[in-house]
């Protein structure tokens, strides 16, 4: 009995582990938190991401992208910004196009935290002059400066474009 139990935890064991690297490898995921409202998120360098093609507020593109089983994206590292910047920009967005992401700093001026995390940010990458208007522009989102796609706070009523991304999470279903 004893050894059939260690068998029966080494198994899932495996099968655990081959479901996460093949969770991560996946070129695309769909995610249902509700039979009618399945989103399909891409692989956009080592994250997934659903792209909201809808302007919304801030605070609205944060609800959805609860709803849709994900966070308003947050990017930790110029590898995960370059592959974002790479992949707007190849899909043909331009620089009246802007994406609200987890970035906010509604609870001090210019301390900058992340909605998804909890946590201050550990990357950023402003456009010039940027973070500017202390008070006024609470929300972080991308929009094309100097040839890339890059950071810029802005107040968080203004409508944009929104970015989510889906990590490792019980929450929601991945349709497989
Ligand atoms: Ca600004």
């Amino acid at each position: 009995m004893k050894y059939f139990l260690c068998l029966v935890f080494v198994v899932s064991l495996c099968c655990a582990l081959a479901y996460d690297i093949d969770y991560a490898t996946k070129p695309s995921l769909d995610v249902s938190c509700s039979i009618s409202n399945s989103k399909t998120y891409s692989r956009i360098g080592q994250k997934h991401y659903f792209l909201g093609h809808e302007k919304v507020n801030w605070f609205e593109a944060a609800h959805l992208c609860r709803r849709y089983g994900g966070d308003l994206a947050q990017i930790d590292s110029a590898e995960e910004m370059n592959a974002i910047s790479s992949h707007l920009q190849h899909q043909g967005f331009k620089d009246n196009d802007y994406f609200w992401i987890s970035g906010n700093d509604l609870v001090i001026n210019h301390m900058f935290l992340s909605i998804s995390s909890g946590f201050p940010l550990t990357f950023t990458s402003w456009s010039a002059g940027q973070p500017d208007f202390p008070g006024a522009e609470h929300c972080v989102h991308l929009w094309h400066r100097d040839g890339a796609f890059r950071m810029n706070n802005w107040s968080c009523t203004e409508k944009a474009f929104y970015i989510c991304q889906r990590e490792y999470s019980s929450r929601c279903q991945v349709n497989l």
